[in-house]
């Protein structure tokens, strides 16, 4: 074997030897991360009390759906996805909130944005949903480039500035 090859071979080595960390390490991040989104909860508040608090498997618990809507971000054209999640007003009547004499749900942001969605809009049999998954993948958080854990998705809606990434709490008042 000429030094060449001999060269090469330590090569081919070093880089399966650092393909297969790689691939170890990132083994342990996936966990972590459906752990962190999976732990990420959800406030529910009425008239300024917080009154529950749910993770993702107690959110897929309540009803589970696969929903279709068009998402519209800025600076680029429309486009449909495949979206999982819960109708919100769902999770409300799971904690025994009412729904009388109300006008308004406020949604807020990790980021400080909020959104107002009207009861008539909320009530709505199949427009206003908690999502936690797009085409089949998490939502991921607004550090890894992601819109979630949760996004709040009004699906009727064709101004989709009127959703709400990073969703940590919905107010009913
Ligand atoms: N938390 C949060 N939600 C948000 C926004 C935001 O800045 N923060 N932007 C809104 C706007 S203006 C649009 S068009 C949609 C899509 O956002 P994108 O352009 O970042 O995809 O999300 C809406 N929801
Ligand atoms: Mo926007």
């Amino acid at each position: 074997m000429n030094k060449n090859s001999k060269i090469l071979i330590v090569i081919i080595i070093l880089l399966a030897v650092t393909a297969s960390i790689a691939i170890f390490l990132n083994r342990d991040n996936v966990a972590a991360s459906k752990e962190l989104n999976n732990n990420a909860l959800f406030i529910l508040i009425e008239d300024g009390v917080e009154l529950a608090s749910f993770n993702m498997s107690e959110i897929q618990a309540i009803g589970e759906v696969e929903f279709d809507a068009t998402l519209r971000s800025s600076g680029s054209d429309p486009k449909d996805h495949i979206y999982t999640g819960v109708l919100l007003k769902n999770i409300f009547a799971h904690a025994n909130i009412s729904f009388d004499g109300k006008k308004t749900v406020v949604l807020t942001a990790a980021d400080g944005y909020t959104v107002a969605v009207a009861i008539d809009k909320f009530l709505d049999d199949d427009n206003v949903y908690l999502a936690y998954m797009r085409d089949g993948e998490l939502l991921g958080t607004k550090e890894d480039g992601g819109s979630g854990p949760y996004q709040m998705i009004i699906r009727k809606d064709p101004f989709s500035q009127f959703w709400c990434k990073f969703a940590i709490s919905a107010e009913i008042k």
